[in-house]
């Protein structure tokens, strides 16, 4: 998210878009207390207390830092390729980024979502959505690899996503820009926005043996921006809770134009009715396509599937399934306190921050506290559905999460601060500084049933003099706080990889134990494995050439090939014999219009070569996996194509010719 300063025709229309440009907080300089060290301090050899999936936001990717050094633990690639582990050019991992248009090699990650049980995080999944063509990915705890993305039909900007129900039922996606649906034609007058454009919430079912996800229903509303949302928990478990702007439907100049009602809306769906009706056959079948991918660890491939039908209910035909509650103005955060009672709704643009109450809405609807409605979806009254109102809480509320002792943090955009507020009595108990423009915060379950109160961490937008100057880009940072007194202490500042938004930490202790160390080759079923040395060859198939090629410490088998002809299409199937933890092989080859490979132990990896002239290519592992891996190296000989070099491999046995020292 980019706020600037440049817009005059803003600026002159509305006053309180100077508010929007974030201002510097006092007391800049070292807030940092004496023993913020020592709080922060891992030893060497030591490990962190939690494990932090951070968005990458534009990166594509999700990084892992450990809590609370801010040590970065690992970079994994989801909507993005990433040379140092191949991923995306591997002939196995290229499938994981098809879509309906193709391959698409990068997104917008903002969102994290890691699976629950009973609202607790349980450690196997982390869950991210796709902005930009709208997509979901699930990323597996066991090796801290993507194995799954599913395409989101009917939606035009994946932001309101991904958000998990208590048991992991569901993960929901709402889309950001509204759209024509896919079945209708897109081709029709911008300006026709309120008549031809929907928003669309995908609700997708977990499978809880594999995590293998689907698209259970949509439901389709009125054209708005859903910006945010949370799942109900406890008492309102069944509910979700959707953040709604541009409910003016402005299809133009939105800065201006979707900032001029006094209040937009929440969104409150029973997610349990529709399921009955979907149940009941009330769903209408929609003609869509997308994607569906998933990654075999058996097989070590993913494999992509177009998929042509989704089930939708349109909102405004089944009464008791939605409800609109007013909430000013310009909603982003949409946040719910562990017990479920409380729904915190911010208002970019609003000067305090409402709480509304699960009870109160219940018996809004019971009564019918109604004040009219909105495209057909009955709207509950203001003081209905509020329990009270944070009065200045500083400018520009985000965000918020909770802690364990009954307290909310929200994040200040414009006035770059925490806010720490008491959910019961709705008092401001303190604030600190961030440096500067927080989006996202995130305290370790503070969005489940079971928030810890020892850490809170700020995602900031902007880092400007916080680190020495790295030219006209300067990593955004995140910011660590205690919390476990009455007053936040910030006790460290680290950069991030692109820009976060969401984050969750988890205690490490869920996760370490359940790592892979490395693959059992007599699981791989990969088809073309080579099990073992005596396996390795090289196989030609028309203009097809495979070669099935092992590694270990430290040679390649085999490391002489002879008879490839320019214009031959080579796969190098390389699998990695290797049973033991941290020993993987990287795989590269001159000229090759590719990355490298990083293959883990027991795993087979292809890279596509296609040689374009005739030559020597050598080929080498590019992991430094031993003492000898400066000689873990091979070459191939190129011959033009129509050449009758025979096709002939080896490793060890194509001594040097007696007579072919030629030196003279
Ligand atoms: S957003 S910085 Cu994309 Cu979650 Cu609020
Ligand atoms: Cu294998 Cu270096």
């Amino acid at each position: 998210m980019k706020y600037t300063c440049h817009n005059a025709l803003a600026l002159a229309a509305l006053a309180f878009v100077f508010t929007l440009n974030a201002c510097k907080p006092k007391n800049v300089g070292s807030a940092v207390s004496g023993d913020a060290a020592a709080k922060t301090y891992v030893a060497p050899g030591k490990y962190d207390e939690f494990y932090n999936f951070v968005s990458g936001g534009f990166s594509g990717q999700l990084s892992v830092y450990g809590i609370p050094s801010g040590r970065l633990l690992r970079v994994i690639p989801v909507f993005s390729v990433d040379p140092e582990k191949g991923w995306g050019y591997s002939e196995e991992t290229k499938p994981m980024l098809n879509t309906s248009h193709g391959e698409v090699p990068w997104d917008d990650l903002h969102h994290v979502s890691m699976s629950q049980t009973n609202g607790e995080i349980d450690g196997r999944w982390v869950f991210a959505n796709g902005n930009n063509t709208p997509r979901v990915a699930r990323i597996d705890l066991t090796t801290f690899r993507t194995t799954e993305i599913l395409e989101l039909p009917n939606s035009g900007g994946n932001h309101s996503s991904p958000f998990i129900t208590e048991n992991s039922e569901y993960l929901v996606a709402g889309t950001r820009f509204s759209i024509p649906p896919d079945d209708k034609s897109g081709d029709v007058p911008i300006n026709t926005y309120k008549q031809n454009f929907k928003g669309t919430i995908s609700f997708i079912s977990i499978n809880k043996d594999n995590g293998n996800m689907d698209i259970a229903f949509q439901l389709q509303g009125p054209g708005v921006n859903l910006d945010l949302s949370h799942a109900g928990k406890g008492k309102s478990h069944g509910w979700f809770f959707f953040s709604c702007y541009n409910t003016e439907q402005a299809n133009t100049l939105l800065e201006v134009n979707a900032s001029r009602r006094d209040k937009d809306f929440i969104m409150a769906i029973n997610w349990k009715v529709a399921e009955e009706l979907i149940k009941a056959g009330k769903g209408r079948k929609q003609a869509v396509k997308y994607a569906s991918n998933r990654f075999d660890e058996k097989t070590h491939t993913a494999t992509s599937t177009i998929k042509n039908e989704v089930t939708v209910l349109d909102l405004k035909d089944f009464p008791g399934l939605v409800y609109m509650i007013p909430c000013p103005k310009s909603p982003h955060g949409c946040d719910v306190d562990p017990t479920g009672e409380y729904i915190v709704g911010s208002g970019k643009l609003a000067a305090l921050i409402p709480v509304f109450s699960f009870d109160k809405i219940q018996k809004a609807i019971a009564d019918k506290a109604f004040e009219g409605d909105y495209e057909g979806i009955p709207v509950i009254k203001y003081d209905a559905a509020l329990y009270g109102e944070v009065k200045k809480p500083g400018l520009g509320p985000l965000h918020t999460e909770f802690d364990d002792k009954g307290n909310a943090y929200t994040s200040m955009f414009v006035s770059s601060e925490v806010v720490k507020w008491n959910v019961k009595d709705l008092k401001v108990l303190d604030r600190v500084p961030t440096y500067y423009s927080v989006g996202h915060l995130m305290v370790p379950g503070g969005d489940t049933r079971k928030p810890t109160g020892k850490y809170l961490i700020a995602y900031n937008k902007i880092t400007k003099d916080r680190y020495l100057p790295t030219g006209p880009e300067l990593s955004q940072s995140a910011q660590l706080y205690d919390i476990s007194g009455d007053k936040m202490q910030l006790i460290l500042d680290y950069p991030t990889i692109g820009e976060p938004h969401y984050a969750q930490a988890v205690p490490a202790a869920l996760i370490r134990d359940k790592s892979i160390k490395f693959f059992k080759i007599e699981d791989n079923n990969h088809p073309y494995v080579a099990k073992g040395e005596a396996a390795a060859k090289v196989v030609r198939d028309g203009k097809k050439v495979h070669v099935y090629l092992t590694m270990i410490r430290s040679h390649l088998t085999p490391d002489n090939i002879e008879g490839i002809r320019v214009g031959d299409e080579v796969y190098f199937h390389t699998t990695n014999l290797e049973q033991d933890w941290d020993v993987p092989h990287g795989f590269a080859i001159k000229g090759a219009i590719n990355a490298e490979l990083l293959v883990m132990p027991g795993e087979t990896t292809t890279l596509k070569w296609v040689p374009e002239k005739v030559g020597m290519y050598p080929m080498y592992c590019t992991d430094f996996c031993s003492a000898l891996h400066q000689e873990m190296s091979g070459y191939v000989r190129v011959s033009p194509a129509g050449s009758n070099v025979p096709l002939t491999f080896s490793t060890g046995t194509n001594m040097p010719k007696a007579d072919s020292a030629t030196v003279k």
